[in-house]
């Protein structure tokens, strides 16, 4: 018979218990990396708590099982590629660049639903119930973890852990209480919600230049240019190329000029080589890796033999850090940091020794690879976080990272890793980017296009559709052919202009939502079933989704489309932006409105600048009651201020008197001055859209306080 669980006195707050399994001194557990703060118990967890996980186990192998009836859907665990719904699959939570084995025999990265572990380790699962009521289960460890959801929630690992248990009544309240114990995004840079073009690499710079100019010239939305390895010389990080970028600072300018940011890539591998000063203060100042004989560890990447940054110890991370700043000095705008799971790159597959020796300080204690493997990308971010917050106060820091763990929002955004051309990782670009909300981190996006292979110009376009609704939007591909708006033809080009002219007008809400994510946790993109938990029908939907509460995305996702939409109760009224092409096209979603939502539209432009300055066009669908809200956030879009409170939350409310559609502020907060510009309200009704001036002859009321 396995030990009867010992509840550890383990309640954190009214809806949050921890448990540790019987026999474990709580004081040997390894320390947190998932919580912001370590949380005492306030009070022992009463008998009325209905999820209690049984442990079962010992020496070298630790379980924690939650029974889950059959109507309980799960989801969360992270990245994880497939379908939404997680039921009846296993992951293994341990950050690994996955790959295969082609036909010609040669391995290349790729990843499917088969795939157990992919670039980032989220040891958390979402439970809804039948009626919609829900949990969360967090287990507390950095280790290689099993989680398997083929018959309720089974989490193994070698050794023991914590499972913490969030109890609410939404799964909305779980994931929000998520991220009161794991941290939330910062408010991020506006013009990171723009699109971003990249590829593995533009290069020379001059060819940099071009496309920026191609951009501009084609009058396609873009806000950042993304610069790869081939920048550097000979792949060795904090250097540049003599021949392709002997001037990165002029680069820089250059698109600064054009209105774009740029975001230059950093490995956290050190190629070994006496005289590259990176290398040799590495070395001196015991920055490395060691393996169990104190002996540096090398692995072969891209610059061939390298040694790997061991970012628990706080005087790497300064390094780091130090080195990061420097590199910001010739005008980089964000950071993309990658391999960090980190990832050797021959043979590919391969991963640094578990038993390698991190050295720790302050509040990390001295520990082996095994145990930090799964961190390695967070503490990367971290420290790169750290270095542009330094480097820059007055500007909002933007990292990207591959690798990351539960919490890891708090330092960098994150992307779906290298997937492929297929219309099948076109699908799993949303049930990802859901799942990785689900877990804590709102904001992520595929490679648009896919990263390994060339997307036909009919992909392509679906790619840019829905990849235009999705938080991150980046374009990126491998060596392959190109993969610009225009490089499929002028169908293609056209398509991918009104996708980038959807999510450029959309920006305001989008930013609105970035908001609510930074300061509530709330997902940007949802699952179907957030607009009605208790509806099963909706638990299986992952191919639309919503953008917030109110707009309800419904994107054609694989090439014979024969998907039967599930739709919530309600009134959900699919409506065009102004100004676009009517006629249906299966490459654009189809958007939704919620009945009672009021969705605020931009201008939209070239870049996201723009696209916050102009009118502000009001989209209304009453209720039934004759009745809609909505909300919009503004602030300068960069720096701090609106910590200050330079900033300005605006409730909307429209409400239907006397055949009279009245809309005024219900409501607003923060101090920054109401901008002078015009409003143009649109109501949907289920004739279609009517302009203000046109209501039936009669006039919308706009009243201002
Ligand atoms: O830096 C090159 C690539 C990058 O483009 C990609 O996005 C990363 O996922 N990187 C991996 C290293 C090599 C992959 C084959």
């Amino acid at each position: 018979m396995p030990a009867p669980t010992h509840q550890d006195p383990g309640l954190l707050s009214d809806d949050v218990a921890r448990f540790i399994p019987s026999g474990v001194d709580p004081s040997i557990l390894p320390r947190s990396f998932a919580l912001v703060e370590p949380l005492p118990a306030r009070a022992p967890v009463p008998d009325s708590w209905s999820v209690v996980p049984r442990f079962e186990g010992s020496s070298n192998r630790y379980i924690a099982t939650i029974p889950t009836d059959p109507q309980t859907s799960l989801y969360g665990t992270g990245e994880v590629a497939g379908p939404l719904c997680r039921n009846g699959f296993v992951t293994e939570c341990w950050a690994k660049q996955p790959f295969r084995i082609e036909k010609d025999g040669k391995p290349a990265p790729h990843y499917d639903e088969k795939s157990k572990s992919l670039y980032q380790a989220h040891p958390w699962v979402l439970a809804v119930r039948g009626d919609g009521s829900a949990f969360g289960v967090l287990a507390d460890t950095t280790y290689r973890l099993e989680i398997d959801l083929r018959d309720g929630i089974r989490l193994g690992s070698a050794q023991p852990f914590p499972v913490i248990v969030i109890d609410c009544a939404s799964p909305q309240e779980v994931v929000e209480r998520l991220s009161d114990l794991t941290g939330r995004i910062e408010l991020p840079p506006r013009w990171t919600l723009g699109y971003h073009q990249c590829r593995f690499s533009y290069y020379p710079g001059a060819r940099v230049h071009g496309l920026a100019e191609e951009f501009r010239k084609r009058r396609l939305p873009c806000d950042v240019i993304w610069v790869d390895i081939h920048y550097m010389d000979a792949y060795k990080v904090f250097t540049f190329d003599p021949a392709g970028f002997p001037d990165p600072k002029a680069t820089n300018d250059f698109l600064h000029r054009l209105g774009f940011k740029s975001v230059w890539i950093l490995d956290p591998a050190v190629k070994v080589e006496v005289g590259y000063s990176v290398y040799d203060e590495g070395v001196a100042e015991g920055h490395f890796l060691s393996d169990a004989q104190g002996q540096e560890h090398h692995e072969w990447t891209w610059p061939g033999d390298a040694a790997f940054p061991d970012y628990t110890r706080p005087e790497t991370r300064a390094w780091w850090a130090r080195l990061t700043a420097e590199f910001l000095e010739y005008g980089m705008d964000g950071v993309w940091v990658d391999l960090n799971e980190p990832s050797p790159i021959l043979p590919l597959g391969a991963e640094l020794p578990e038993d390698l020796r991190h050295g720790g300080g302050a509040d990390i204690p001295p520990g082996v690879h095994a145990q930090y493997h799964n961190v390695y990308g967070l503490l990367m971010s971290k420290a790169t976080r750290d270095a542009m917050c330094k480097a820059r106060p007055n500007r909002r820091p933007f990292v990207l990272t591959r690798s990351s763990y539960l919490g890891g929002q708090r330092y960098a955004a994150t992307w779906t890793g290298d997937n492929s051309s297929t219309w099948e990782h076109l699908h799993w670009s949303v049930p990802m980017a859901l799942n990785l909300g689900l877990s804590g981190q709102p904001y992520s996006g595929p490679d648009v296009g896919g990263f390994a292979g060339t997307p036909s110009p009919e992909l392509f376009a679906h790619w840019m559709g829905v990849g235009a609704l999705l938080p991150f939007f980046r374009t990126h591909n491998a060596l392959h052919g190109d993969q610009e708006p225009w490089s499929f033809g002028e169908r293609t080009e056209a398509q991918s202009r009104l996708a980038l002219a959807r999510r450029y007008r959309l920006l305001p809400y989008l930013y609105t939502l970035f908001h609510d994510a930074a300061t509530m946790g709330r997902p940007v993109a949802r699952p179907l079933f957030f607009a009605d938990p208790a509806d099963l029908s909706l638990r299986e939907e992952d191919h639309a989704f919503l953008l917030g509460g109110d707009l309800l995305v419904q994107p054609q996702l694989l090439k014979a489309d024969t998907h039967a939409f599930a739709v919530p109760k309600g009134h959900w009224r699919s409506f065009t932006l102004a100004g676009e092409d009517p006629v249906a096209d299966p490459a654009h979603p189809v958007l939704r409105l919620r009945d009672g939502a009021i969705l605020p539209v931009g201008p939209g432009g070239q870049t996201s600048d723009e696209a916050f300055e102009g009118p502000l066009t009001l989209v209304v669908s009453l209720d039934a009651k004759g009745a809609a809200v909505g909300r919009l956030y503004e602030d300068a879009g960069e720096g701090f201020g609106y910590l200050e409170g330079d900033y300005l939350l605006t409730t909307y409310r429209a409400v239907l008197k006397d055949g009279v559609v009245e809309l005024d502020v219900a409501q607003q907060e923060g101090q920054r001055p109401r901008p002078a510009r015009e409003l143009h309200v649109e109501l949907l009704t289920d004739a279609g859209v009517v302009r203000a001036s046109e209501i039936d002859g009669q006039v919308v009321m706009v009243q201002r306080r």
